[in-house]
């Protein structure tokens, strides 16, 4: 299949380019999709990407939330799922993500399996994500779902060696993540060490409240900020 544009490429120029990308995160089990077009009128002007997934979403409910975005924004959605369940096949491309900061195979392996049927023959850009679970300062959804320990902060070398293993696997982007509602997001410090040793775009998120946060993450490397509590309400 020829794949006439390339979300991932976009991600790659925009890091050579020094571009900073901003994605909203849309969790579709707290999402509205009766009030989608008023809910992306309010999202800053600089937003670029919508990323859809939670940790627990019911059946069905992503593939509606897609639809509901698709009508009425014409920014790219890009999946963010928290397990197979979540693939829906109408939006642009996804994250293929692996927990590599966790050891549980289920989130190393397991789910990327059982997606592989929804994947195949669909046209989804897939894109081989590492994902790193670094501590907020309090138990996330995400470390509950994957039953996985994040990385404690002070943890620097560690950090910065899961990103280079994922790199050295071949992922195409490494995700810091300080979990959804974080008390306090991935510190400068480790951006500045996992960007400095990676050659791949990093993306940051969790915790992620204001322009100050969302600055301090960018100047510190990180190509794409992700934001999703703050807009929640
Ligand atoms: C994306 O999980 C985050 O990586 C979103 O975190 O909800 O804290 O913005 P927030």
């Amino acid at each position: 299949m020829i794949q006439v544009q390339s979300y991932l490429e976009e991600i790659r120029q925009a890091a050579f380019e020094e571009r900073k990308l901003l994605s909203i995160l849309v969790d579709p089990d707290k999402f509205d999709v009766a009030r989608a077009s008023e809910f992306f009128q309010k999202i800053p002007k600089e937003t670029t990407h919508i990323f859809v997934g939670g940790s627990t979403v019911k059946e069905g409910e992503t593939c509606a939330v897609v639809k509901a975005i698709k009508n009425c924004c014409s920014l790219p959605v890009v999946l963010f799922p928290g397990d197979h369940s979540q693939i829906s096949t109408e939006a642009d491309a996804l994250l293929f993500l692996s927990l590599i900061s966790g050891r549980n195979p289920e989130f190393l392996i397991g789910q990327q399996v059982r997606s592989v049927e929804k994947i195949k023959n669909s046209d989804l850009e897939v894109i081989p994500t590492g994902y790193i679970l670094i501590d907020g300062g309090r138990e996330t959804s995400v470390q509950k779902v994957s039953n996985t320990i994040p990385i404690d902060q002070k943890e620097v070398k560690q950090v910065v060696n899961t990103a280079l293993a994922g790199q050295y696997s071949g992922k195409q982007l490494i995700y810091l993540e300080a979990g959804s509602g974080a008390n306090f997001p991935v510190s400068s410090q480790i951006i500045r060490a996992v960007a400095s040793s990676l050659e791949i775009p990093i993306i940051v998120g969790g915790g992620i409240r204001n322009r100050q946060q969302m600055n301090n993450a960018y100047q510190s490397g990180a190509t794409m900020v992700v934001m999703g509590t703050a807009f929640e309400n």
